[in-house]
């Protein structure tokens, strides 16, 4: 039985800019998972470190940080049967040069940075990122005992 889950995203500063913020929340009710809180926001560079606090050591840190606070961001929170892979597939590979055609990182990102979109990648960091951005009463959840 697939298992009901509520996931984290971020349509990255790139897509943004490239005013296809809207084409993505699109794909993402076309495919069927519900958007249940979103926010749109600039992040600070103390708030990009911390999302981002597990990649502190990787090379590509500061780049990222810098790329995560270089324009606005929509932040949005899904639910769906299986959310948290629904998303990640509708998403592809973390490189959008990788990235078939017909996913988000495929036809909106350009590189390993510059990718588009964020997802969380199990329910425990869906768990930490949702809260990282969100409050309760900010969700409108279907399903209200999630974990
Ligand atoms: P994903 O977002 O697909 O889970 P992770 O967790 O491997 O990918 O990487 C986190 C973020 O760090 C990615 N969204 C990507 O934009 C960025 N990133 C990963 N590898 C690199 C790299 N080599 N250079 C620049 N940014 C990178």
């Amino acid at each position: 039985m697939a298992d009901f889950q509520r996931t984290f995203g971020i349509i990255k500063p790139d897509a943004v800019s490239k005013k296809v913020a809207g084409q993505i929340i699109a794909r993402i009710e076309e495919s069927g998972l519900s958007v249940v809180a979103m926010k749109r926001m600039q992040l600070d560079t103390e708030t990009a470190q911390g999302f981002y606090a597990v990649h502190k050591e990787r090379p590509f840190f500061g780049e990222l940080v810098s790329f995560m606070t270089s324009g606005p961001v929509v932040a949005l929170v899904m639910e769906g049967d299986d959310a948290i892979k629904r998303w990640r597939d509708l998403m592809g590979p973390t490189n959008s040069e990788e990235a078939p055609a017909g996913t988000l990182r495929g036809d909106f990102g350009t590189d390993i940075e510059q990718n588009a979109v964020h997802g969380s990648d199990a329910p425990e960091t869906a768990k930490l990122e949702i809260s990282y951005f969100f409050n309760a009463s900010e969700i409108q959840a279907l399903v209200e005992a999630l974990p």
